[in-house]
């Protein structure tokens, strides 16, 4: 069920979970600004979720309130995760679910990562 984004954050979401430890991921970067792991439920040959450590539902949250270290550190994570996978010269998509149109599921910032195939046009119609 997508989740509404504008709800305050709710520290039992799974991916808070993962941040402090309390369940396993299959890790592929952390630093100080962002958690980088392999989707549960890949669909993709790569499908990497990126995660900012803060607490923050939404992207709106995330750009009203984080601090510019934060922003920068979250985004440059994409960036190097991408390089870091190899994704780089073959190309990849970023995709953000945000809220119930967007069919955003964990209320906890991430932005999917896909490579490792061709995706096509940007969206069904
Ligand atoms: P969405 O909120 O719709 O953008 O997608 C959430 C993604 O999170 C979905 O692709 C599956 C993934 N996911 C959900 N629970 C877990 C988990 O416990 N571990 C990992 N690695 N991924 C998860």
């Amino acid at each position: 069920m997508p989740i509404d984004a504008t709800l305050p954050y709710d520290d039992s979401n799974i991916f808070a979970r993962i941040l402090r430890g309390e369940l396993p991921c299959r890790k592929v970067f952390e630093d100080e600004f962002a958690l980088a792991f392999h989707d549960i439920n890949p669909q993709a040959p790569v499908h990497v979720l990126v995660i900012p450590k803060g607490r923050y539902v939404s992207w709106a949250d995330f750009t009203a309130t984080a601090s510019d270290a934060e922003i920068a550190g979250f985004v440059r994570a994409i960036g190097t995760v991408a390089a870091d996978l190899g994704l780089v010269a073959p190309g990849y998509r970023l995709l953000a679910n945000v809220g119930q149109h967007g069919h955003q599921e964990v209320p906890h910032l991430h932005v999917h990562l896909f490579g490792g195939r061709q995706f096509g046009a940007m969206l069904p119609r």
